[in-house]
C-alpha cells in the first residue's frame, strides 16, 4: 500500500469545500462533523449489537451491568445530542420523536440550519446482521436567527435541502453526503477513527440491471407498476438485460447499492397503504436529493419527490428512485411524466 497516499478526512474535505462557497461561515462543515461524530458512536454499538443479543435482548442489562437502550433510541440520542451541543443546528425532526424539537438555548437559536433524520433505519435487521443506516437532510431555517425554530423550518420541500446524506453500517461503515456541488463517500478507517474520502464525486449510472421491490406486495401494486416489474423480469441481452432482483429490506443498503451500480428501487403504494411505508421528510427527501445530484431521478409515481410540499413531519409517500433511463421506462408504464 502506498503509505504516502494523501487521503482526505471528512473534516479536511468539508473545509476544502468552503473555498468554493463565498461568504461560507463553516457552519455546515461543523454540522457534518457533528453527524460524523454521532455516526462513529452509533457504529460502535451497532457492531456489538449481536453480542448484546446473545447476552439478552437490546433493552436489557449488559455484562457491565449498564442498561442497554434499544439501538434506535440510542442512535436518536446520539444524533440529537451532538446537533444540540454543536453551533450549527437550531432544531431536529426525528423518526423516533413524535414532534420536532426546537433547541431553545441562545447558541442554538443563532444557528443557521435544522436537521431531519432517521437515526437507525432498518433496525429490525440488526438481529440478522443485515446492513442498516442513518439518513439525514439539512435545511436552512426560514425563521429569523435568534428566535426559537418553528414548524415551517421543519416542513420545507426537499428542493430546499442544502445537504443530505446517509451512513451505512455494513461490511464497512460509510458516510455519503451530497450538496449541490456533488456526492462524495467517506469510509470509516478504524485505525485512525476518521471517515476518509473513498468515493469522490459519485455518479448514478444512467441505467442498470438491478431492480429492487418487495414482490410479496406485487398484486397490491397499481397496474402500471406491475407491468414495469413484468418488463424487468423479461429483459434479455437484446433488451438491455437480463436484470437481477435485489431487495434486502434495508433502504439505505438497497439504494446505496443501486446508486453505485445503477438500478431502481421501488416502494409503491398498495391497496391497503396507498401512501406506501416510507417517510417523506427523513427517508425519501434525503435520498431523492442525493440521487438527483448524482444524475438519477426520484418520484412518488406522480411527481418529483423534492417538489412535494410537506404537511406533516411523519407523512409517508410512495417512492421510486434510481437510474434515470430505468425511471423513464417505469414512467412509460405508469403514464407519469
Ligand atoms: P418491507 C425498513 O423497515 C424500511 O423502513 C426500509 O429501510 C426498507 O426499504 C423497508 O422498510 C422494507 O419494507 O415492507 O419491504 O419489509
Amino acid at each position: 500500500m502506498n503509505v504516502n497516499r494523501r487521503v482526505l478526512t471528512l473534516d479536511e474535505f468539508t473545509l476544502q469545500q468552503l473555498r468554493h462557497i463565498p461568504n461560507a461561515t463553516g457552519e455546515l462543515s461543523g454540522l457534518l462533523r457533528d453527524i460524523g461524530l454521532a455516526a462513529k458512536r452509533v457504529n460502535v454499538e451497532v457492531n456489538k449489537a449481536g453480542l448484546v443479543d446473545i447476552l439478552g435482548d437490546a433493552g436489557s442489562v449488559n455484562v457491565q451491568g449498564e442498561d442497554v437502550k434499544k439501538l434506535d433510541i440510542f442512535a436518536n440520542d446520539q444524533f440529537t445530542g451532538v446537533l444540540h451541543h454543536g453551533i450549527s443546528c437550531a432544531g431536529i425532526g426525528s423518526e423516533e420523536l413524535d414532534e420536532f424539537v426546537a433547541f431553545d438555548d441562545t447558541v442554538s437559536c443563532q444557528s443557521k440550519y435544522v436537521c431531519l433524520f432517521d437515526p437507525l433505519d432498518g433496525s429490525g435487521n440488526i438481529d440478522v446482521n443485515v446492513s442498516i443506516g442513518t439518513i439525514f437532510g439539512v435545511y436552512r431555517r426560514v425563521t429569523e436567527r435568534g428566535e426559537v425554530a418553528s414548524k415551517e423550518d421543519f416542513l420545507q420541500k426537499g428542493t430546499q435541502q442544502v445537504a443530505a446524506g446517509y451512513i451505512i453500517y455494513g461490511s464497512s461503515t460509510m458516510l455519503v453526503y451530497a450538496t449541490r456541488r456533488g456526492v462524495n463517500g467517506f469510509t470509516l478507517d478504524p485505525s485512525i477513527g476518521e471517515f476518509t474520502l473513498s468515493h469522490p464525486d459519485i455518479k448514478c449510472p444512467p441505467s442498470g440491471k438491478i431492480y429492487s421491490v418487495n414482490h410479496g406486495n406485487f398484486f397490491q401494486y397499481e397496474e402500471g407498476v406491475r407491468n414495469y416489474i413484468n418488463i424487468c423480469q423479461n429483459k434479455t441481452k437484446a433488451t438491455g438485460g437480463p436484470y437481477t432482483q435485489r431487495y434486502i429490506g434495508s433502504m439505505v443498503a438497497d439504494v446505496h447499492r443501486n446508486l453505485i451500480k445503477g438500478g431502481i428501487f421501488m416502494y409503491p403504494g398498495t391497496i391497503d397503504k396507498p401512501k406506501g411505508k416510507l417517510r417523506l421528510m427523513y427517508e425519501c427527501n434525503p435520498f431523492a436529493f442525493i440521487v438527483e445530484v448524482a444524475g438519477g431521478k426520484a418520484t412518488n409515481g406522480k411527481q418529483r419527490i423534492l417538489d412535494i410540499q410537506p404537511t406533516e413531519l411523519h407523512q409517508r409517500t410512495p417512492m421510486f428512485i434510481g437510474s434515470k433511463d430505468m425511471m423513464h421506462e417505469l414512467e412509460s408504464c405508469t403514464g407519469d411524466k
